[in-house]
């Protein structure tokens, strides 16, 4: 997200100060007034940070995503609830006011009992099954709620904001250890001729969105005035599909594709209690959200030209090739 976030903010005159676990690369440094290769727990350099840096806004990324954090439970803990509470903890105390505080949530915080229950649900709304039955999912809700108490009144020192993301496909980037990351991986494999096996079954349906649509999203509520929001965390969606679909589209476009499902049975018990769908009519109607790229869309006009861009054979790979000796 913060490949697409930095350039962003960048164009609509934030100055902006971005910190990672490493030092960031120059084509996104490059969007930067100032950057920093900080660990998140490591309260004193982040403290340090926020006193060099005060800022009025923080976008807060970081985190270990479902698949890595049901792998390694403490980890997960310790990056998305001790960091994301260390750094409001830093912000209330090191800050003259109160920070707007977004928050990248996550479908994550929904789980159905079994695909019966998510097929007759359908589209879930905000209030509904927050019950998460995975690790990720219950570090996403606790930081929700904590956020959202600690921005309640009027002395309130924080203003917390969240939105549940559902898959976010980029053309920029491929995510890690993320349970929805079958449908940019299928896409960007297939843009290389690469075959792919997906680790969810064909049947699996999830909501997604494209990664400008996100950042779109995530700007939109950041710049909502307060007095429009009736609640700290929104869904937003793109399109309900199922796996099988991102399959037979990716084959429209790259018909020598070459593409298997090969479920894997905890990426598939995580995502089958994940809904098939979000109603995000709260954020069309609080803060205008409207997303560009339906699910056909999304490739036709963001995903398929991008990824061709992206992937086009060099001139070396399409140079005759030297007679093998
Ligand atoms: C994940 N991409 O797969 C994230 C997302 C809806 C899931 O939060 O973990």
């Amino acid at each position: 997200m913060g490949a697409r976030l930095l350039p962003a903010l960048a164009e609509r005159g934030f100055a902006v100060v971005a910190t990672d676990l490493s030092e960031l690369p120059e084509d996104r440094r490059v969007h930067c007034v100032a950057t920093a290769a900080v660990d998140l727990l490591d309260a004193a350099a982040m403290t340090a940070l926020i006193r060099r840096h005060p800022p009025t806004q923080v976008l807060h990324l970081a985190a270990l995503l479902s698949s890595a954090a049901e792998r390694d439970p403490d980890l997960a803990h310790r990056v998305n609830v001790d960091g994301t509470l260390g750094l409001i903890r830093i912000c209330r105390q090191e800050l003259p006011t109160a920070p707007l505080f977004m928050f990248p949530s996550s479908i994550a915080v929904y789980g159905l009992p079994d695909p019966a229950a998510k097929a007759k649900q359908g589209a879930v709304g905000e209030w509904e099954w927050t019950i998460p039955a995975a690790v990720y999912g219950c570090n996403k809700l606790y930081c929700e709620l904590l956020g959202a108490l600690l921005s309640r009144g009027p002395g309130a020192r924080l203003d917390f904001r969240a939105i549940r993301f559902p898959g976010l496909i980029s053309a920029e980037t491929l995510p890690t250890g993320g349970t929805t990351d079958y449908a940019p991986e299928m896409l960007h494999a297939a843009a290389q001729g690469k075959p792919y096996s997906c680790f969810v079954a064909a049947t699996t349906r999830l909501p997604f969105m494209t990664m400008p649509d996100a950042v779109d999203a995530l700007l939109a509520l950041a710049g909502a005035p307060a007095e429009r929001l009736t609640r700290r965390a929104y869904n937003v969606r793109g399109f309900s599909v199922t796996a099988a679909e991102i399959r037979d589209e990716t084959l429209r476009h790259f018909p020598s594709a070459r593409i298997e499902f090969d479920p894997v049975a905890a990426r598939q018990a995580i995502v089958d209690s994940w809904p098939a769908d979000i109603d995000d009519s709260a954020a069309r109607r609080d803060w205008g959200f409207a997303p560009r790229h339906g699910f056909t869309e999304a490739l036709a006009d963001y995903l398929i030209p991008e990824l061709r861009n992206r992937y086009k054979p060099t001139l070396a790979d399409t140079a005759p090739r030297p007679p093998a000796r």
